[in-house]
Formats: C-alpha cells, sequence, structure tokens
C-alpha cells in the first residue's frame, strides 16, 4: 500500500506536468482526485482493508499524498487561466522590452529662445514679458516712429484699430520698463511679433528677442562686447563678427551684425549668397530722443539696444533653409529637436 501511494503520487506529478489545456486538466483531475473513480480517492478507500495498527501512519501517508497533488492541480490551474488571459491580448512574452509613450518636447523655437534668454541671464540681464496687443503709442511713437513715418510701412503691421495693433517687435516692452524704472537697466524681452508678411523667409507671426542696456557712460564697445560675448555662446565657437552700418529710428548709430558664415565659414557658399557673412541682429546705441521720451537726460544716461529673430538664429544653428517648417506641424520635423 506505502509503495502503491508513492507511486501513484509520482505518476500524477508527471502527468501533471504533461497537461497543456484546460480539457486535460480536467481529464487528470477526474482520473487522480475524482471522488467516485478517482485513483487517489480510490487507494484512500482501500485503507480499510489494511491492518487496523498500520490505518492511523498509512491513512496520514495517503492524506498527505493527495493534498500534495491537489495543491499542484491548483497551482496548475492557476498557470494555465494566466496563460488564456494572455493569449486573448496575443500572449505574454516577459522578455519582450516595454512599449515606450511617446512623449512631447519643446518646440525647437521655444528651445532656442530658451537658450537665449539664458545666456543673456548669464550676462546679468533681467527678463519681462509684455502683451502681444499693443497700443500705436508704445509700438510706434514711444520707440521715435511718429505717424506716417517711413519706417512704418518697413512693419507690415496688423492693426485692431486704428491706435490698437499686434506689435511688430518687442521693443514696446522696454519702453513700458523705461517709463516705470531708473538707471541701470538691463532687460531682455522674448515674445511673439506679428507682421503681414509670408514667404520663406517670413511668417505673419515670429519670435524676437530684444535687449536693451541703460547706464551712465556706456558705449558702442560695451555693445559690441556682450553681442560679441553671446554670439559665442550661441554658436558654441568663437565666430568672428562684423558690425555694419544701417538705420533704426530707435537707435543711433545703428548697426547689424553680421557673423562669419557657418556653413562655409567666410569663404562664400549658397547660404551666404557668396558673401561669407549671415546677418543674425539689430542694434545701436538708443536714440537721445527714446531716452528723453521715457523722461531721462541724455546728457547723464546712454544705452544700447539690439532685436533679434528667433527662428533665424534657429535656422543658422540647426542648418534649416524654410522657416515655415517650423510652423507645419510635421511631427518628422519637430522630433529631430
Ligand atoms: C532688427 C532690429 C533692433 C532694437 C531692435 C530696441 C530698441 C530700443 C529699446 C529696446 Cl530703443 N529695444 N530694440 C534696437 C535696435 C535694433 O532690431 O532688425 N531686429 C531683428
Amino acid at each position: 500500500m506505502e509503495q502503491e501511494l508513492h507511486r501513484l503520487k509520482q505518476e500524477a506529478e508527471e502527468a501533471l506536468r504533461q497537461v497543456g489545456d484546460a480539457a486535460q486538466l480536467e481529464a487528470f483531475r477526474v482520473k487522480y482526485l475524482g471522488r467516485k473513480g478517482g485513483l487517489l480517492s480510490g487507494l484512500m478507500r482501500q485503507l480499510g482493508t489494511v491492518a487496523p495498527q498500520d490505518r492511523p501512519r498509512l491513512g496520514q501517508l495517503a492524506n498527505d499524498a493527495k493534498q500534495a497533488v491537489e495543491d499542484l492541480f491548483e497551482e496548475k490551474k492557476m498557470l494555465l487561466t494566466a496563460s488564456i488571459v494572455g493569449s486573448a491580448t496575443g500572449a505574454i512574452d516577459y522578455s519582450l522590452p516595454g512599449r515606450y509613450l511617446p512623449y512631447g518636447k519643446l518646440h525647437p523655437v521655444t528651445q532656442v529662445m530658451e537658450e537665449i534668454c539664458s545666456i543673456f541671464e548669464g550676462l546679468g540681464f533681467a527678463v519681462a514679458e509684455g502683451p502681444d496687443v499693443e497700443t500705436d503709442y508704445y509700438n510706434f511713437e514711444a520707440l521715435n516712429i511718429p505717424k506716417h513715418h517711413p519706417a512704418r510701412d518697413m512693419h507690415d503691421t496688423f492693426y485692431v484699430t486704428e491706435s490698437i495693433l499686434l506689435r511688430t517687435h518687442t521693443s514696446p516692452m522696454q519702453a513700458r520698463i523705461m517709463e516705470k524704472q531708473e538707471p541701470p537697466l538691463r532687460y531682455i524681452a522674448p515674445g511673439k511679433v506679428y507682421r503681414c508678411d509670408s514667404d520663406i523667409t517670413h511668417t505673419p507671426m515670429f519670435h524676437q528677442v530684444e535687449g536693451f542696456l541703460v547706464d551712465k557712460e556706456v558705449s558702442f564697445a560695451d555693445l559690441k562686447g556682450v553681442l560679441t560675448s553671446f554670439t559665442h555662446k550661441m554658436f558654441e565657437r568663437e565666430l568672428a563678427l562684423r558690425f555694419r552700418p544701417s538705420f533704426f529710428p530707435f537707435t543711433e548709430p545703428s548697426a547689424e551684425v553680421d557673423i562669419a558664415c557657418v556653413i562655409c565659414g567666410g569663404k562664400g557658399c549658397r547660404v551666404c549668397k557668396r558673401t561669407g557673412w549671415l546677418e543674425i541682429l539689430g542694434s545701436g546705441l538708443i536714440d537721445p530722443e527714446v531716452l528723453k521720451m521715457v523722461g531721462y537726460n541724455p546728457d547723464i544716461y546712454s544705452g544700447f539696444a539690439f532685436g533679434l529673430g528667433v527662428e533665424r538664429i534657429a535656422m543658422l544653428k540647426y542648418g534649416i533653409d524654410d522657416i515655415r517648417l517650423y510652423y507645419e506641424n510635421d511631427l518628422r520635423f519637430l522630433s529631430q529637436f
């Protein structure tokens, strides 16, 4: 009897290992654990025929064997259920790597704008933001561009009413700051600006960072120092700079700043139109008229200002040749940054 128990237990364990689906599992249960015809139950029933003195020990052995097989049976049942759930969704392969959720990133223009701001912050400038919808006064008048001034034509302004408009640059913010605070001042104003213009190098909305500094005895040398330092940090190398005389109504003298072409290094190529130079920003010493308008005495204070287009800087930094790519929302383009 004892040997028979041992053999049956081993046989049941082996049979259970072979079970591969629910039908086989049920057949196993009937054959070994079934209340009526089950082999283990049958053996238990035979206990009645053994010698009474052996009965307690054999009874215990038979119970242990049955319990062990029942435990293995439950375990197998659980494994099979899990794999059925798995196969409903296409079987679980625990060795497969997880699926990554797609995640968003900052737009390349935003990334470059943040980088520009952080470089100027490192140079001691504070950041100020203002409204996109401005008054004619702050956008033009306060910056020495009176009504009917020819410079207004360059701006292709979107008007809301006769005296309210979408700002064409971020310098209105600088006028607002100068009006309220006394020098020394060092500020940059990042943000969206709007001009009624659209082609391969212009979009009706684009981003600018403009900056200014006002203090006693500020000279053109200070402007050159700050912009040279900024450019070297932005393009991560000591590119040559060229300050080319220009005109802006709010600065005098004015200069446009070129860098040695980032593509050909100055030899001349398609991107720099064979000149070897790329224009990156406009700048100058703040016109005394602008200082007077915000109540500063131009005999005591002087300052410099500059304005740069963020899309343009990003195009030069990443070698992008069409500004419209930024605003087509094509993930194949955007996800490269
Ligand atoms: C350009 C020209 C410039 C400024 C912007 C400015 C002027 C004042 C105060 C504060 Cl008075 N900011 N901005 C000065 C010179 C040039 O930008 O072509 N930008 C892309």
